[in-house]
């Protein structure tokens, strides 16, 4: 696969100087590249200028030092400890008392398999940045389980690769394999799969790519010497591309395996390393990719040309690649200024020998990531360091507030608050203090003091060299020192009560309570009166069960309307027109009572679990909301038969037993 870089590199003066002539200023809504890495410390990024970082060789990231200097880096920036968690956090700007994403392994059951993210909070950065009016695309790893549904995420548009070598509900696009339309996804036998990592040879999924208007979930084969990375920008460029035709803004969710651990597909034992990248050179103030290739040797093992020896400094010296790529294009067409960068990574490093920070909850060390902004046309910026602490909850209204976008009156799920006062200068304080947990773990901080998942309090006042050997607050000499620390402790010690739910609401809201099992709530039969929920007390066609979950009146037989049932739309967004299925439910339903549209298209039978697109939601005063469920079949209008909508009851959840991370740890 050739990747144009060298003859970027070649050009590079010549772009600064066109980009400069033909620069367009910063738009009403400027576009959004997203980064988010994976398994990354805030530590490990040069520019941070800690004392101590992982794996040996210092990466150098010359793009990155630039950025950090022109744009901006927070110097507290908190995730989740760990991918799930953390990205569900970015998505929907909660936390876990409320999207129920504990760690990965617990992440909130329903009447199937998780909590998806879209029911926890409607609103996330894909449907956001919809109805603000951008063409949206998503990139690299999913990872968020049946919640990361891409459609019902609000993306429109998807380039994933999975990387497993099964194909695993938490890293299908559309969370129940066996239950969608799309035969691509049903199969879970290895053998069908020929990647073989995140990262050379990888599956890539193209999730409503135009160029495949017949296939919306295109499975793009690979060889050996394709590199994921490589591949990604190609497709995010190409998206650019397109939005500019189309004239919408666009909004890039890059999110790259880079950082993380795998498999390295030239070694027969399966180590899992951080692969080799292909070798980059910084020169003349660009970068030339030189082309890598596995050559096949008689053993079996591979000869490698132009790639990297394993090491986790290769891929984050990648990342800079990858951002100077950005860049670089961007300045050639003229968006640059136009353009707001921001780079982050999910939790702390992911480090074999000596376990650095990912899942750890002593101190900042699972938590604490970079954020690096670069917005060079936005005027009064803010520049270099800032000693601010923000978390991952903080980009959702971030970015909305960069989008216009306004979240409705009543909105009342967000945990952060939008970091782009403070960016742009208008205040010189952020947050009163950040949040993050594992489990029943619970880590707060500010600018003073700092609890980590055992308890223990920290002195932050000073920053660390390492940004992790902090003096407790216990070790402190008596005085007005350390008065003024515990007075900050007492501040911050009664706020963790409204997020500290592990042990008693871990899961997904419980369905209404509905003594007698029918499906309809105790409320409804108190109000109606008890009913066979398979009558039609009314005779408007509407049977007494479907008459509660669309929000009906089962004595009134002009209740519930036509727009409250069930009825085929045409939708237009960013990036074009569907068909889709609406319908209104009452709010109250949450995520256990199953939807399930049936129907058929060229000919084959169809259902879907996995397809269901909520808009965002907004209220309709009637303790209703609106549910539209896109049918991927958009460019088979006339082939679409048979569509009907199911809605099962909900099904007694099992008993979760607990896994208690500080007790395993022995404390
Ligand atoms: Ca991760
Ligand atoms: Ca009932
Ligand atoms: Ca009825
Ligand atoms: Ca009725």
């Amino acid at each position: 696969m050739k990747i144009p870089s060298v003859a970027l590199s070649a050009l590079f003066p010549l772009i600064l100087g066109l980009g400069a002539m033909h620069s367009r200023a910063m738009s009403e809504r400027p576009n959004v590249i997203l980064i988010v890495a994976d398994d990354i410390s805030a530590r490990e990024f040069p520019f941070y200028g800690s004392s101590k970082w992982s794996d040996g060789r210092r990466a150098r990231t010359p793009m990155m030092d630039r950025l950090a200097k022109e744009g901006c880096f927070v110097e507290t920036m908190w995730a989740a400890t760990i991918c799930k968690p953390s990205r569900v956090s970015l998505l929907t700007g909660t936390y876990a008392h409320q999207n129920k994403y504990w760690d990965n392994g617990h992440i909130g059951v329903d009447c199937r398999t998780t909590y998806s993210a879209y029911e926890s909070a409607p609103i996330t950065l894909g449907n956001m940045s919809r109805d603000a009016g951008y063409a949206n695309l998503w990139v690299s790893k999913n990872h968020v389980s049946s919640g990361g549904d891409v459609l019902s995420m609000g993306f429109n548009e998807a380039v994933f690769n999975p990387g497993e070598p099964a194909r695993h509900p938490a890293w299908n696009p559309f969370g129940t394999p066996d239950k969608n339309p799309y035969p691509l996804f049903r199969t879970s036998d290895p053998k069908d799969w020929d990647h073989e990592s995140f990262f050379f040879w990888p599956e890539m999924q193209l999730i409503n790519h135009p160029d495949h208007p017949s296939e919306p979930f295109k499975f793009e084969k690979t060889k050996i010497n394709d590199y994921a990375p490589d591949l990604e920008m190609q497709h995010v460029f190409n998206f650019i591309d397109r939005s500019r035709t189309a004239e919408k803004p666009f909004f890039v969710l890059h999110t790259p395996h880079l950082g993380h651990l795998a498999k390295d597909s030239s070694d027969p034992e399966f180590k899992t390393v951080w692969p080799g990248t292909p070798v980059i050179e910084w020169k003349d103030g660009g970068y030339v990719r030189k082309e890598p290739k596995f050559i096949k040797r008689a053993d079996g093992g591979y000869d490698k040309v132009n790639i990297t020896p394993n090491g986790l400094a290769y891929h984050i010296e990648y990342l800079d690649y990858q951002i100077w790529q950005y860049v670089t294009r961007l300045e050639e067409l003229g968006e640059l200024e136009n353009t707001v960068i921001i780079f982050s990574a999910d939790n702390g490093t992911q480090d074999n020998a000596g376990r650095y920070g990912k899942g750890k909850v002593i101190s900042q060390q699972g938590q604490h990531v970079p954020l690096l902004i670069y917005a060079p046309g936005v005027n009064g910026f803010v520049k270099g360091r800032q000693a601010i602490c923000s978390d991952f909850t903080d980009i959702l209204p971030t970015l909305a507030e960069i989008m216009h976008f306004e979240f409705p009156a009543d909105y009342e799920k967000l945990d952060g608050k939008s970091l782009w006062p403070y960016l742009t200068g208008k205040t010189d304080q952020h947050r009163d203090y950040i949040y993050s947990m594992r489990l029943e773990a619970q880590m707060i901080r500010n600018n003073k003091v700092m609890r980590d998942g055992y308890g223990t309090w920290y002195d932050v006042n000073k920053r660390a060299g390492d940004y992790n050997s902090f003096a407790t607050l216990d070790s402190l000499p008596e005085g007005e020192y350390k008065n003024v620390l515990l007075a900050e402790k007492a501040k911050l010690e009664p706020e963790l009560a409204k997020y500290n739910l592990y042990d008693v609401d871990s899961e997904a809201p419980l369905p209404p309570a509905d003594a007698d099992g029918d499906g309809i709530a105790d409320w409804f039969e108190e109000k109606f009166g008890r009913m066979d929920p398979d009558a039609d007390d009314d005779g408007d066609g509407v049977s007494n069960y479907l008459e509660y979950i669309h929000g009906g009146d089962p004595s009134d037989p002009e209740l519930p309307g036509e727009q409250q049932l069930p009825h085929v739309i045409e939708i237009a967004d960013a990036q074009g027109e569907y068909l889709a299925l609406e319908f209104e439910r009452l709010k109250e339903l949450g995520p256990d009572y199953w939807f399930v549209i049936e129907g058929s298209s060229d000919g084959m039978e169809w259902t879907t679990d996995g397809v269901v697109q909520q808009h965002t939601v907004r209220s309709l005063g009637k303790q209703t909301e609106r549910v539209i469920a896109r049918i991927a079949a958009d460019k088979h209008r006339a082939l679409l038969k048979e569509l009907r909508l199911t809605v099962h009851k909900p099904i007694k959840r099992k008993p979760r037993k607990f896994v208690h991370l500080l007790k395993k740890a022995g404390k």
